[in-house]
């Protein structure tokens, strides 16, 4: 680009030349395609091409050959390893440092602090619901970072949509980033290509920057191939300016911009504004023995069983499920007062290890082809490895683990990355929902929440309406996970499963979804909350799970359909001991699976009204206070 520029004489040009688009037979169509690209989208990649100076631009049109092009020019960079077992499947190891989301450096700008987090209260620890960076920060953090930031590279150009193009609930945003592999991943995660055009001719469509920052020729030498810059990495949300700034990672949800930044982050902040939903949530279809369907939409903190539960094999005879969601749900009310939910995505980022044909056989069946598999162990004979695969390895077949070492069984160091994903395309999975793509979304008749609670907490439960419903989601607590840079098995605060997503004051965030049961008309879906994490003296879970949270479903089913099979304690609604089907279970008894007891029950109400008291403070709606203080009440009563 600065050739180009020089070229025409030192002044920037109105419009990337075609000169500047990537050789390969397809500059002139490139050139051609970019006169079809809708100014204000021009305009910003302009701006991005001045800030980052790339070498050359490439405007992705999500062909299948920009595809094989991309993969193979990965596979010559060292970036991605084939995988000759399958069809068109691809191995990349990271640097070891970049290896999940890093929410110490994501934060929210907003002119206002209390826009982005409720106010810190005096002497309280330190908040945990999002970091805010004032405008003049965020301005010195991008001059420190992107000024010639993609110097010697190739700037992709991504138009994508969340959600099917043309939905009424879609979203269009635009990514420039310097990454090929973000680029591959992106094309498989969301919508890429021209479609998205008059969509984003109306100028409100999310501007998306992203930077490995490592410019050519490099300071220092790579580790793995796999271009980052742990120390200075940003990842940076401007609500009001429906920006994206993200630097120095290429992994997940810091780098593939229309997930967690797009479509929770960004997303939820106009959800509140427009009065709908973004909500990191399961969406799936369930079908009882008679043949009646419902959908239902379940939160969990991530790596917590939400790809397992969307794409589950149900372990009830007769009962089906199908996926339209693995991720994340767009939720908005239609006319009839139903809320409707679309999965934004197209593509899974999936967790591998405990992945295997008994836990998830849908998902082994997805990633057995086009897909990229990130930091996962590898076989000598091209396959993929990772802990709970559960296959036989062949004889004279050998192991290498996700750090490029060879590994045998038994080796103190996992064989895969405990947050080692797969990236593939939804569309693959067998038992994808007949309306998945549905422009319109499916009726959502059940909202679950979900932690991993080893102790205390009961397989399921109702809350008592909406407004306990909430109460339910704000008090959701999990040990944390391999997701984050996060360590060791601490329970952690995790409201709705949208800690490390708020893209707003999360008190805020609270009365948005008190105000949603309040519209005047709605046909709101019944709230739960589940546990398949209950361990035992032994610290073995107590339940089977997987195809078995099938049992779990049709309870949640029958209660949709009025059914009186429930039994009222202090915490929520539980199934009557003949109401749930533990059948062809052994060992496994419905009083271990719903614990109910008062000390314990006491210490939680504790530590959540010190919780809400340091994070929230005033912005904590006082509903909620009001469940927490009603919760109490009745559990002096036990
Ligand atoms: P994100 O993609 O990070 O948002 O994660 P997720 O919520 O989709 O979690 P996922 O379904 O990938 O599960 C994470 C881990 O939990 C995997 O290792 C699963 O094998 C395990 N897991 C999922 N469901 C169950 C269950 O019912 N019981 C048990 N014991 N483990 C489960
Ligand atoms: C999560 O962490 O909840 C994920 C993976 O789904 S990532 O895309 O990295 O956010
Ligand atoms: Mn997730």
């Amino acid at each position: 680009m600065q050739k180009v520029i020089g070229r025409l004489g030192g002044c920037v040009p109105r419009v990337p030349p075609p000169a500047a688009f990537q050789r390969g037979g397809s500059r002139r169509k490139a050139g051609k395609r970019w006169g079809l690209c809708p100014p204000p989208a021009r305009q910003f990649v302009e701006e991005g091409v001045r800030l980052c100076r790339p070498r050359a631009l490439r405007l992705c049109d999500g062909s299948p050959a920009e595809g094989a092009a991309l993969l193979s020019q990965l596979q010559a960079e060292g970036v991605l390893h084939p995988l000759p077992k399958y069809d068109n499947c691809w191995l990349a190891r990271t640097d070891p440092r970049d290896v999940a989301r890093v929410e110490s450096r994501t934060v929210l700008v907003t002119e206002r602090e209390r826009d982005a987090i409720p106010p810190k209260p005096p002497g309280g620890g330190p908040q945990q619901l999002g970091n805010w960076m004032s405008p003049p920060a965020f301005e010195q953090a991008v001059q420190e970072r992107f000024p010639g930031c993609m110097e010697g590279r190739t700037m992709y150009i991504l138009p994508f949509s969340m959600g099917p193009v043309g939905s009424p609930l879609a979203k269009v945003g635009l990514q420039l980033t310097d990454s090929p592999y973000v680029a591959a991943s992106m094309r498989i995660m969301t919508r890429v290509g021209p479609q998205t055009f008059p969509a984003l001719a109306r100028d409100d469509f999310i501007r998306c920057l992203h930077s490995v920052g490592r410019p050519l020729p490099l300071r220092e030498p790579l580790v793995s191939q796999w271009p980052c810059d742990p120390a200075r990495t940003l990842v940076a949300h401007l609500p009001d300016q429906r920006r994206i700034v993200s630097f120095g990672s290429g992994y997940g949800g810091n780098s593939l911009l229309g997930k967690k930044c797009f479509a929770l982050r960004i997303a939820s902040r106009l959800a509140r504004d427009e009065g709908w939903l973004a909500e990191h949530m399961l969406i799936l279809g369930v079908t009882d023995p008679a043949g009646k369907k419902r959908y239902v939409a379940a939160a969990f903190p991530s790596a917590c069983g939400k790809t397992n539960l969307a794409m589950m094999t149900p372990a009830l005879p007769g009962w089906r499920v199908h996926c339209v969601g693995d991720d994340i749900a767009w939720m908005k009310f239609d006319a009839e007062g139903r809320l409707r939910a679309i999965n934004p995505e197209s593509g899974f980022f999936g967790v591998a290890p405990g992945t295997s044909m008994r836990t998830n056989p849908n998902a082994m069946l997805t990633v057995r082809a086009n897909t990229i598999f990130t930091n996962v162990g590898c076989t000598s004979d091209g396959g993929v490895y990772w802990e709970g695969i559960d296959q036989p390895v062949r004889p004279g077949t050998t192991l290498t683990s996700w750090l490029g070492q060879p590994w045998t069984p038994g080796d103190p160091q996992p064989c895969a990355h405990p947050n080692s994903r797969f990236c593939a395309p939804a569309n693959q999975c067998p038992i994808m929902d007949p309306a998945w793509e549905d422009p319109e979304g499916v009726p959502i008749d059940a909202i679950i929440f979900g932690g991993r609670r080893p102790e205390g907490v009961p397989l399921v439960y109702e809350a008592f309406n909406w407004r306990h419903g909430v109460f339910v989601g704000s008090a959701m607590r999990s040990e944390a996970t391999a997701a984050a840079e996060h360590t060791g098995r601490r329970l952690m605060h995790d409201p709705f499963a949208m800690r490390p997503f708020f893209g707003y004051n999360a008190g805020q965030y609270l009365a948005h979804w008190l105000a949603v049961g309040e519209r005047e008309g709605a046909r709101l879906p019944r709230i739960f909350h589940v546990n398949w994490f209950l361990r035992d003296g032994a610290g073995r879970f107590v339940w089977p799970g997987f195809g078995h949270n099938a049992r779990v479903l049709a309870w949640i089913c029958s209660r949709v359909a009025g059914e009186d099979n429930a039994k009222t304690t202090p915490v929520g609604l539980v199934p009557r001991e003949d109401a749930l089907d533990l059948d062809g279970l052994p060992g496994v008894s419905y009083a271990d699976l719903f614990p109910v007891s008062r000390p314990f029950w006491e210490k939680e109400a504790r530590e959540l009204r010190r919780y809400y008291e340091e994070n929230f403070g005033e912005d904590l709606p006082k509903e909620v206070m009001g469940e927490l203080s009603a919760l109490e009440e009745r559990v002096k009563k036990m």
